[in-house]
Protein backbone atom coordinates (compact mmCIF):
# COMPACT_ATOMS: atom_id res chain seq x y z
CA UNK A 1 0.00 0.00 0.00
CA UNK A 2 1.54 3.46 -0.90
CA UNK A 3 1.90 5.93 1.38
CA UNK A 4 -0.29 8.83 1.44
CA UNK A 5 1.14 12.21 2.83
CA UNK A 6 -1.21 15.33 3.86
CA UNK A 7 -0.05 18.49 3.40
CA UNK A 8 -0.95 22.43 3.25
CA UNK A 9 0.01 24.58 0.29
CA UNK A 10 3.15 26.40 2.22
CA UNK A 11 3.58 24.65 5.35
CA UNK A 12 6.84 24.90 6.20
CA UNK A 13 6.60 21.90 8.20
CA UNK A 14 5.22 19.58 5.32
CA UNK A 15 7.85 21.10 2.65
CA UNK A 16 10.90 19.43 4.77
CA UNK A 17 8.68 16.20 4.70
CA UNK A 18 7.85 16.62 1.29
CA UNK A 19 11.63 17.00 0.39
CA UNK A 20 12.72 13.86 2.18
CA UNK A 21 9.77 11.82 0.47
CA UNK A 22 11.22 13.37 -3.19
CA UNK A 23 15.12 12.66 -2.02
CA UNK A 24 14.52 8.73 -0.96
CA UNK A 25 11.77 8.30 -4.47
CA UNK A 26 9.36 7.03 -1.55
CA UNK A 27 5.78 6.67 -3.23
CA UNK A 28 3.33 8.14 -2.45
CA UNK A 29 0.21 10.03 -2.53
CA UNK A 30 0.42 13.99 -2.05
CA UNK A 31 -2.90 14.74 -0.76
CA UNK A 32 -3.47 18.81 -0.19
CA UNK A 33 -5.90 20.11 2.75
CA UNK A 34 -7.49 23.12 2.19
CA UNK A 35 -6.26 25.57 5.40
CA UNK A 36 -9.48 27.67 4.34
CA UNK A 37 -11.78 24.84 4.18
CA UNK A 38 -10.64 23.69 7.93
CA UNK A 39 -9.70 20.05 5.73
CA UNK A 40 -6.81 19.93 8.60
CA UNK A 41 -10.19 19.87 11.56
CA UNK A 42 -12.24 17.31 9.65
CA UNK A 43 -13.35 14.11 11.49
CA UNK A 44 -11.32 11.80 8.59
CA UNK A 45 -8.09 13.82 9.45
CA UNK A 46 -8.22 14.29 12.70
CA UNK A 47 -8.20 10.31 13.06
CA UNK A 48 -4.80 10.40 11.21
CA UNK A 49 -3.70 13.70 13.34
CA UNK A 50 -5.72 14.56 16.24
CA UNK A 51 -4.29 18.01 16.75
CA UNK A 52 -5.14 18.64 13.40
CA UNK A 53 -2.26 19.87 11.64
CA UNK A 54 -0.10 18.90 8.31
CA UNK A 55 1.99 17.19 7.64
CA UNK A 56 0.95 13.75 8.28
CA UNK A 57 1.83 10.56 6.79
CA UNK A 58 -0.33 7.07 6.94
CA UNK A 59 2.36 4.40 5.66
CA UNK A 60 0.36 1.01 5.32
CA UNK A 61 -1.74 1.70 7.82
CA UNK A 62 0.65 3.60 10.42
CA UNK A 63 -0.29 6.94 10.68
CA UNK A 64 2.19 9.88 12.02
CA UNK A 65 2.64 13.50 12.90
CA UNK A 66 5.10 15.98 13.53
CA UNK A 67 6.85 16.18 10.89
CA UNK A 68 10.90 15.94 12.66
CA UNK A 69 9.21 12.34 14.03
CA UNK A 70 8.36 11.91 10.29
CA UNK A 71 11.31 12.78 8.73
CA UNK A 72 13.12 9.85 11.35
CA UNK A 73 10.54 7.83 10.69
CA UNK A 74 11.28 7.34 6.49
CA UNK A 75 15.02 8.00 7.34
CA UNK A 76 14.85 4.99 9.35
CA UNK A 77 12.27 3.16 7.45
CA UNK A 78 13.36 3.98 3.52
CA UNK A 79 17.05 3.70 4.12
CA UNK A 80 18.15 4.26 0.61
CA UNK A 81 19.89 7.82 0.25
CA UNK A 82 20.42 8.44 3.53
CA UNK A 83 20.29 11.75 5.24
CA UNK A 84 21.82 11.06 8.10
CA UNK A 85 25.33 10.66 9.05
CA UNK A 86 26.75 6.92 10.48
CA UNK A 87 28.80 9.13 12.95
CA UNK A 88 26.55 9.48 16.39
CA UNK A 89 28.20 12.83 16.63
CA UNK A 90 27.43 13.75 13.40
CA UNK A 91 23.61 13.13 13.45
CA UNK A 92 23.78 14.51 17.02
CA UNK A 93 24.79 18.07 15.44
CA UNK A 94 22.08 17.53 12.67
CA UNK A 95 19.45 17.18 15.48
CA UNK A 96 20.65 20.32 17.22
CA UNK A 97 20.60 22.01 14.22
CA UNK A 98 16.71 21.33 13.39
CA UNK A 99 15.90 21.75 16.95
CA UNK A 100 17.68 25.55 16.31
CA UNK A 101 15.81 25.99 13.39
CA UNK A 102 12.16 25.17 15.14
CA UNK A 103 12.84 27.17 18.00
CA UNK A 104 14.74 29.93 16.64
CA UNK A 105 14.85 30.45 12.34
CA UNK A 106 11.25 29.45 12.55
CA UNK A 107 10.06 31.66 15.33
CA UNK A 108 11.74 34.61 13.54
CA UNK A 109 10.28 34.14 10.09
CA UNK A 110 6.96 33.62 11.59
CA UNK A 111 7.06 36.56 13.82
CA UNK A 112 7.25 38.55 10.35
CA UNK A 113 4.67 36.66 8.58
CA UNK A 114 2.38 37.54 10.99
CA UNK A 115 3.41 41.00 10.72
CA UNK A 116 3.19 41.08 6.75
CA UNK A 117 1.28 38.27 5.24
CA UNK A 118 -1.06 37.62 7.79
CA UNK A 119 -2.81 41.19 8.62
CA UNK A 120 -4.48 43.33 6.36
CA UNK A 121 -2.23 46.23 4.72
CA UNK A 122 -4.04 48.64 7.15
CA UNK A 123 -3.28 46.90 10.02
CA UNK A 124 0.64 46.72 8.99
CA UNK A 125 2.60 48.33 11.73
CA UNK A 126 6.12 49.79 9.88
CA UNK A 127 7.67 49.70 13.72
CA UNK A 128 6.99 46.25 14.61
CA UNK A 129 7.73 45.00 10.78
CA UNK A 130 10.99 47.09 11.38
CA UNK A 131 11.55 44.63 14.67
CA UNK A 132 10.11 41.13 13.32
CA UNK A 133 12.68 41.93 10.93
CA UNK A 134 15.62 42.46 12.95
CA UNK A 135 14.49 39.21 14.44
CA UNK A 136 15.43 37.58 11.07
CA UNK A 137 18.59 39.18 10.31
CA UNK A 138 19.63 38.50 13.91
CA UNK A 139 19.18 34.54 12.97
CA UNK A 140 21.16 34.98 9.58
CA UNK A 141 24.95 35.35 11.05
CA UNK A 142 24.48 32.04 13.08
CA UNK A 143 23.40 30.11 10.06
CA UNK A 144 25.87 31.32 8.10
CA UNK A 145 28.85 30.01 10.18
CA UNK A 146 26.97 27.07 10.19
CA UNK A 147 26.95 25.42 6.96
CA UNK A 148 29.75 23.43 6.12
CA UNK A 149 30.54 23.97 3.32
CA UNK A 150 28.29 22.89 0.60
CA UNK A 151 25.57 22.08 2.98
CA UNK A 152 24.91 21.42 6.62
CA UNK A 153 26.47 18.39 7.60
CA UNK A 154 29.13 17.43 5.06
CA UNK A 155 26.58 15.82 2.63
CA UNK A 156 23.24 16.87 1.94
CA UNK A 157 21.13 15.57 5.37
CA UNK A 158 17.99 16.10 7.26
CA UNK A 159 19.33 19.65 8.18
CA UNK A 160 18.91 20.93 4.60
CA UNK A 161 15.28 19.62 4.25
CA UNK A 162 14.74 21.01 7.99
CA UNK A 163 15.84 24.68 7.36
CA UNK A 164 15.52 25.66 3.84
CA UNK A 165 11.45 25.95 4.20
CA UNK A 166 12.75 28.40 7.41
CA UNK A 167 14.77 30.18 5.47
CA UNK A 168 12.91 30.74 2.14
CA UNK A 169 9.99 32.24 4.87
CA UNK A 170 11.27 35.99 4.75
CA UNK A 171 12.35 35.81 1.13
CA UNK A 172 8.51 34.67 0.24
CA UNK A 173 7.57 37.51 2.45
CA UNK A 174 9.12 40.06 0.12
CA UNK A 175 7.98 38.35 -3.38
CA UNK A 176 4.32 39.12 -1.34
CA UNK A 177 5.19 42.90 -0.01
CA UNK A 178 7.89 44.00 -1.55
CA UNK A 179 9.84 45.96 1.21
CA UNK A 180 8.57 44.32 4.03
CA UNK A 181 10.43 41.06 4.02
CA UNK A 182 14.05 40.10 3.43
CA UNK A 183 15.58 40.20 -0.20
CA UNK A 184 17.83 37.61 -1.07
CA UNK A 185 20.74 40.04 -2.13
CA UNK A 186 20.82 40.63 1.80
CA UNK A 187 21.35 36.77 2.67
CA UNK A 188 24.80 36.05 3.52
CA UNK A 189 26.34 35.12 0.25
CA UNK A 190 26.78 31.27 1.41
CA UNK A 191 23.10 31.08 2.63
CA UNK A 192 22.17 32.48 -0.90
CA UNK A 193 24.12 29.74 -2.53
CA UNK A 194 23.29 26.80 -0.56
CA UNK A 195 19.76 27.68 -1.09
CA UNK A 196 20.43 28.01 -5.02
CA UNK A 197 21.74 24.52 -4.60
CA UNK A 198 18.66 23.58 -2.99
CA UNK A 199 16.54 24.47 -5.47
CA UNK A 200 18.77 22.71 -8.20
CA UNK A 201 18.03 19.53 -6.75
CA UNK A 202 16.36 17.45 -9.38
CA UNK A 203 12.65 17.17 -7.66
CA UNK A 204 13.05 20.09 -5.80
CA UNK A 205 10.69 22.20 -8.24
CA UNK A 206 8.15 18.93 -7.50
CA UNK A 207 7.69 20.30 -3.61
CA UNK A 208 7.58 23.97 -4.26
CA UNK A 209 3.91 25.12 -2.65
CA UNK A 210 1.16 24.48 -5.43
CA UNK A 211 -0.16 27.87 -4.46
CA UNK A 212 2.95 29.91 -5.14
CA UNK A 213 3.03 28.36 -9.07
CA UNK A 214 -0.86 29.40 -9.46
N1 LIG B 1 5.24 20.94 15.04
C1 LIG B 1 4.39 20.61 13.92
C2 LIG B 1 3.80 21.89 13.37
C3 LIG B 1 2.69 21.61 12.34
C4 LIG B 1 1.88 22.87 12.05
O1 LIG B 1 1.80 23.81 12.88
N2 LIG B 1 1.24 22.90 10.88
C5 LIG B 1 0.38 24.00 10.52
C6 LIG B 1 0.68 24.48 9.10
S1 LIG B 1 2.24 25.26 8.94
C7 LIG B 1 -1.06 23.54 10.49
O2 LIG B 1 -1.35 22.44 10.05
N3 LIG B 1 -2.00 24.38 10.92
C8 LIG B 1 -3.38 24.07 10.79
C9 LIG B 1 -4.16 24.67 11.84
O3 LIG B 1 -3.57 25.16 12.80
O4 LIG B 1 -5.37 24.61 11.71
C10 LIG B 1 5.25 19.88 12.88
O5 LIG B 1 6.48 20.04 12.87
O6 LIG B 1 4.68 19.08 12.11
Amino acid sequence: MALTFYFGSGSPFAWKVWLVLEHKAIPHTATRLSFDNDDTKSPDFLKVNPRGRVPAIVDDGFALYESNAICEYLEEKYPQNPLLPKDVQARAIIRRLIAEADNYLYAAGSALMEQTLYVSPSERSPARIEEAKAKVRAELPFWANSLKGDFFADRLSLADFAIYPYMRIPVRVEERVPGQGIKREELPANIAAWMKRIEALPYFERTIPPHWKA
